[in-house]
């Protein structure tokens, strides 16, 4: 039906009215907050596993290290800070607490705790230096939380959600802004639990209080976003690989999704007549593991799949969360960043121009909250100054008002005839950002035609950029 509709338009060359001048734009629910919609905006950001895993080679501590082995020799939390800026990173979330439940801020209410270790005698505090590095680069900060903790004793009985509440509490007053907290979905299982060493179930859905914790988070910083596998600040995109599906709906069904949520691959797409807004991140690694292991240093990502992942996730509509393991001497190896660095000058090399500039236009202008309006069915048609070499293109949604697209099409007229443009992935959604990448094509003009749509689409920017074919 659809195909037929574009079909016939482009055999008549009919273009329905884009937009009518007292025609009001309404808001189409699910909408994000402006939180979310900041967020959103800053595209790419750092994540950094460290803790005693690094100096145990292990992805999941036990709960039973002793604090002895934390030992960083060199750490500097303002050298991850160059790298993160380097790499056009906005920010960075830090594992205060990972599975094991060893905290790298001097907590009050447990003394398994960077206070018991070797570095700086007990009075490091590597939350803190992070907060201070970031406030002096620029950087947005975030903090993740491990629900599940396999070293308290009291792990599953009601003290524990308290015990979290506490430590919540303590990092959102102590150190500045946070952009984003992290309630991770894996939760019980075996683990040391002071010294019971078994296994410990808890129903993730009902045993923290979630509601507690939101309501915690939301007294101390309304800003946050937090991050779980429903959200309600932002969704797990359903993967570790570090992609979103070309199609992507920033909505959920509220309710549904609870941590450890299994039908988790819905998270990939989201849910196209959900009624809340909780986008997708897309979280990976730079290397195989999420903390250090000497053993991957040859097995850090390369440019061409940082730079997959980037159009996967960034132009699928999510932000990249991209994983930087800290090594045993607190600094980010050189591997990693080298990789991190030629990935964000590559992406800038790529999307560095575009080709449609015209301040003239509200699609072209650069200008995020400008717009133009298209309603299903409506060609939106675009000229380049003179015949021009293209192999990627960028559409973004005003999204403050709604996500809206459903199914779109591009062609290009090369001076004689218009052509598709095949990107080999589908052309649903659009939202906050959409990237195409297809061979080459040499078009003096592009054409946009929204084949479907929940409402009329607020296109705010479309961008066209020739990457050199390397
Ligand atoms: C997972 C955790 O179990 C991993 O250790 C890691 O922290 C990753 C980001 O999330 O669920």
């Amino acid at each position: 039906m659809k195909k037929t509709l574009s079909a016939i338009l482009l055999l008549l060359q009919v273009s329905v009215p884009i937009f009518s001048e007292n025609e009001a734009i309404v808001p189409c629910p699910p909408l994000p907050t402006s939180h979310q919609v900041a967020w959103q905006q800053m595209e790419t950001y750092a994540f950094v596993h460290f803790g005693l895993n690094t100096f145990t080679d292990q992805e999941w501590g036990y709960g039973d290290i002793s604090p002895e082995k934390f030992n960083p020799t060199d750490l500097d939390c303002e050298q991850w800070a160059r790298v993160f800026v380097e790499a056009g990173m906005k920010g960075v979330i830090f594992t205060a607490k990972h599975h094991d439940g060893f905290c790298l801020w001097p907590t009050k209410y447990t003394d398994y705790s960077i206070r018991a270790s070797p570095y700086l005698d007990g009075k490091g505090d590597i939350v803190g230096q992070l907060a201070e590095a970031c406030r002096k680069y620029g950087l947005k900060f975030g903090l993740y939380l491990s629900p599940w903790d396999r070293h308290q004793a009291f792990y599953g009985t009601p003290l524990y959600p308290e015990y979290y509440v506490l430590q919540m509490e303590e990092l959102l007053t102590n150190y500045g802004e946070l952009f984003e907290i992290w309630l991770d979905g894996a939760n019980g299982g075996d683990g040391w639990y002071g010294g019971a060493k078994e296994v410990r179930k808890i129903d993730s859905r009902t045993y923290y209080n979630i509601p507690r914790i939101h309501e915690t988070v939301f007294r101390l910083q309304p800003q946050v976003i937090i991050f779980s596998d429903g959200g309600p600040g932002c969704r797990w995109v359903g993967n570790e690989k570090g992609f979103a599906g070309a199609t992507n709906w920033s909505f959920l069904h509220s309710n549904k999704v609870f941590p450890g949520y299994d039908r988790s691959k819905e998270l990939t797409s989201g849910h196209r007549d959900g009624d809340v807004w909780v986008p997708a991140e897309c979280d990976v690694s730079i290397r195989p593991g999420w903390f250090y292991h000497k053993a991957e240093d040859e097995k850090v990502k390369t440019v061409d799949q940082l730079v997959d992942i980037y159009y996967r996730s960034v132009g699928h509509n999510a932000t990249m969360l991209l994983n930087f393991p800290v090594d045993r001497t607190g600094r980010i190896h050189p591997n990693d960043s080298l990789r991190a660095v030629a990935f964000h000058q590559r992406i800038q090399q790529e999307l560095g121009k575009n080709l449609l500039a015209d301040k003239k236009k509200p699609e072209t202008d650069g200008d995020f909250e400008t717009y133009t309006v298209l309603h299903s069915g409506s060609v939106l048609e675009l000229n380049l100054p003179k015949r021009t070499k293209l192999n990627r293109l960028l559409l973004q949604e005003y999204i403050p008002l709604g996500q809206r697209a459903e199914e779109f099409r591009i062609d290009y007229y090369d001076g004689s005839a218009w052509h598709p443009i095949d990107a080999g992935e589908e052309t649903t959604t659009i939202g906050y950002k959409r990237i195409l990448r297809f061979p080459a094509v040499q078009a003096r003009r592009l054409r946009l035609t929204i084949l479907g749509s929940r409402a009329p689409v607020l296109i705010s920017e479309v961008a066209a950029f020739y990457a050199p074919e390397l």
